[in-house]
């Protein structure tokens, strides 16, 4: 039998971190279509990402993107979150959207250019002291399109050079999440393909260095949780970038595309005891033609829902059916949880915590999507700089 008031407890602890470009416009290589009422600015990001946190109750942090988000005064940033609710979260470095990262960033054969990477990464780092945040999160655009292009172990050797010096940069309390991608926008090799190449360079760099596993950075058909599970019992899971695939890296809304393996993802999480290590659980998603703060509160309760069919998994019975050799069983046990419809839990979860139990009727009728359409006219609209 299950504890319910222990998965209530840790349903109500959980912490879904959004991040500020979610709230932006955002689109593909094709077109990004604009929204009215778009945040203009890092503050109207954090304006609206404490509308998430006021409904859900679980989104208590916010991602920053450098320098999508620069702004003169961090700490004034940090206030302004705090003001609202909410608190600066992770720092995401960009080494992707300069002329002078073509050949990549720090991988690139010229080391002028891998110095203006590694100082970006470095500012990156002075960022977080001003605002608090404990966590720089770093993906590399880096790869090449072509064989004999660049030499790959070459390239092995610059990033590991440039994740050190950054790394010795780190105070305490602060982490280096690295996360991989296995192509795109490099099409035949990139620097940081997958989780084993992230964690070997994590586990030279020390106990400071962890991996971050984007669910849409896989080929199809890759087991996701067994990475998890592997991560974990290495102590070197770091955190999620959460979002959905169907094709490529499609940053759909996370649990919209397969939410089984989202629960089997959290299942691995419960089990191998993430929710109660410094585990960050972001969203890293791109709302193209759905309104945004709505798909974002959509987003976090698909979490939760995974979350909560994860704690609800029978671990004594599954256990047994194991060790008995019982396969039909043991999958019975584990899709007995998965077929469970914790809504109604979630919504007494809620209810407890001083929440309306539905977030989204909430949101919509709270007035805050038509305020934003009034009130933000004119100025520049936040988006991709692509
Ligand atoms: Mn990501």
């Amino acid at each position: 039998m299950t504890d319910l008031a222990a998965v209530k407890a840790a349903l109500k602890t959980q912490a879904v971190e959004t991040p500020s470009w979610a709230y932006g416009n955002s689109g593909t290589r094709f077109k990004v279509f604009a929204q009215e009422g778009v945040p203009r600015n890092p503050q109207e990001k954090l304006d609206d990402a404490a509308k998430v946190h006021e409904f859900t109750g679980v989104a208590p942090t916010v991602a920053l993107h450098i320098p999508w988000d620069k702004v003169e005064d961090y700490s004034a940033l940090a206030k302004h979150a705090e003001d609202r609710g909410v608190k600066l979260g992770t720092i995401n470095s960009n080494t992707f959207q300069d002329d002078a990262y073509k050949l990549g960033s720090v991988c690139h054969p010229e080391a002028a250019v891998r110095r203006k990477a590694v100082d970006h990464l470095l500012e990156c780092v002075d960022v977080m002291d001003a605002t608090g945040s404990a966590d720089l999160k770093l993906w590399f655009a880096d790869g090449t399109n072509y064989p004999g292009q660049d030499d790959i172990r070459a390239r092995q050797d610059r990033l590991s050079e440039a994740l050190a010096e950054v790394y010795g940069r780190l105070g305490d309390g602060q982490r280096m999440l690295l996360e991989y991608k296995f192509f795109e926008p490099a099409f035949y090799t990139t620097d940081v393909p997958d989780w084993g190449t992230a964690y070997a360079h994590c586990l030279k760099l020390g106990p400071k260095a962890q991996v971050v596993v984007d669910t849409g950075h896989h080929a199809p058909g890759t087991n996701i949780e067994f990475i998890v599970a592997t991560l974990l019992r290495e102590g070197k899971l770091g955190g999620f970038d959460f979002n959905s695939r169907f094709y490529a890296d499609d940053d759909l809304m996370v649990g919209s595309a397969d939410p089984f393996q989202l629960f089997r993802i959290m299942y691995e999480v419960v089990r191998g005891g993430g929710l109660d290590a410094e585990v960050a659980f972001m969203l890293d998603q791109c709302h193209n033609i759905e309104a945004k703060i709505p798909a974002i509160i959509r987003s976090v309760m698909n979490v939760q829902e995974a979350t909560a069919k994860a704690l609800l998994v029978d671990r004594s019975a599954l256990s047994a059916a194991q060790a008995a050799g019982d396969v039909l069983e043991a999958n019975s046990v584990l899709m007995d949880a998965y077929n469970t419809d914790v809504r109604p839990l979630l919504r007494e979860v809620r209810e407890e915590m001083g929440l309306d139990p539905e977030p989204l009727k909430a949101y919509r009728a709270c007035g805050w999507a038509e305020k934003i359409v009034a009130e933000r006219v004119g100025g520049e609209q936040a988006g991709w700089g692509a």
